[in-house]
């Protein structure tokens, strides 16, 4: 059987853009000047197998990372400066969450004084050449960071417009450089029942909280790590210190407080698709004609503010998003 579009492994970045990643990297390491200072770089650093060609992996030991007082509020990317709705409050936001580890409504805010994003770390495994744990300002602190308007659409069928903050998780794999077997990533979020109540009520659950996209998925342009919201660190009922967004699927995709990212060759089992397989699928992506099978989900109630708190709206198929997507599942 042919694979479907979205199932081949994304690894056809040009050396062009293998070779901008690095430069950015390389900036980082304040190496810009390497051509003209050759004579005072550091030994290690002028190793060919890590510098001489750009189309290698760089390994992440050379990089200086940038400081968390700096992160913010980061530059906007301009291809996603504005929205064809506004923002949604950021108190509303703050107020109104998805994150089942702490409670089941959506009143999040009042169970997650326990949980304690710091000090945190990412774990890289699976399929990549150096499988390895990392310090979560590490992580963020070599990344570039932007932020980014995006339309945000719950399966629930309410959705919300949020100025995320974060890296294209393309960056993080272009970083860490996956083999090329490599045909889905999985991500996990953290298991702690002494901090998260529901873990702990409801340990007949699949815990901990899991989700996966496809490598061309992951390595979408849309595809975010965020973390930060409203040109600040996140608050933790939105998932810090890490969260994804994917802003063409429902949600539920985005799973919150990252702790693993693992690269695999088969279809990793997600939260939803466990516990209800006929209800949640693995790709989830917005489709309006396509109804939840206990709700339609031609329309959506748009929260801005408390005082307009149903402002209902036609759904957008993929969210609005179908220019950067729609090939990827034709
Ligand atoms: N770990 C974890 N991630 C999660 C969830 C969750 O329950 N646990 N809920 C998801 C759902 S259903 C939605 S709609 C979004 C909500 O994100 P927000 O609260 O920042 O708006 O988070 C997603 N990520
Ligand atoms: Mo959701």
């Amino acid at each position: 059987m042919p694979r479907k579009k979205w199932e081949i492994p994304e690894r056809q970045a040009t050396d062009e853009d293998v070779y901008l990643n690095r430069r950015k990297f390389i900036r980082r390491a304040g190496l810009g000047t390497i051509g003209l200072l050759a004579g005072c770089i550091p030994e290690k650093l002028l190793n060919p197998a890590t510098l001489v060609d750009p189309t290698k992996y760089l390994g992440p030991t050379i990089i200086e990372p940038i400081p968390p007082s700096e992160w913010y509020p980061a530059p906007t990317n301009d291809e996603f400066s504005t929205l064809d709705r506004p923002l949604t409050d950021e108190a509303v936001a703050a107020k109104y969450n998805n994150f089942y580890e702490f409670s089941t409504s959506k009143d999040v805010w009042r169970y997650i004084d326990n949980f304690e994003p710091a000090p945190w770390t990412v774990e890289i495994s699976g399929l990549v050449p150096e499988p390895k744990t990392y310090d979560i300002d590490y992580l963020i602190g070599i990344m570039d960071l932007e932020e980014r308007l995006y339309r945000h659409r719950c399966v629930e069928a309410w959705s919300m417009a949020i100025p995320w903050t974060g890296f294209p998780m393309r960056d993080l794999i272009d970083f860490v450089q996956p083999l090329s077997s490599a045909r889905y990533v999985r991500m996990i979020s953290f298991f702690n029942p002494e901090v998260a109540p529901v873990q702990w009520d409801r340990s007949d659950w699949p815990w901990p909280y899991t989700e996966g996209l496809t490598m061309a998925e992951a390595t979408n342009e849309l595809t975010l790590l965020v973390t930060g919201v409203y040109g600040h660190e996140m608050p933790k009922q939105h998932g810090a210190p890490l969260r994804l967004v994917t802003p063409w699927k429902y949600g539920y995709k985005g799973l919150k407080s990252i702790t693993k990212i693992e690269f695999t060759s088969e279809q990793p089992a997600t939260f939803w698709n466990t516990l209800a397989p006929h209800e949640y699928g693995f790709i989830s992506n917005v489709e309006p004609q396509v109804p939840h099978p206990r709700w339609s989900q031609a329309r959506e109630r748009f929260i801005t503010t408390d005082s307009n708190p149903t402002e209902l709206r036609d759904t957008l198929p993929y969210n609005g998003y179908a220019e950067y997507v729609a090939h990827l599942y034709e």
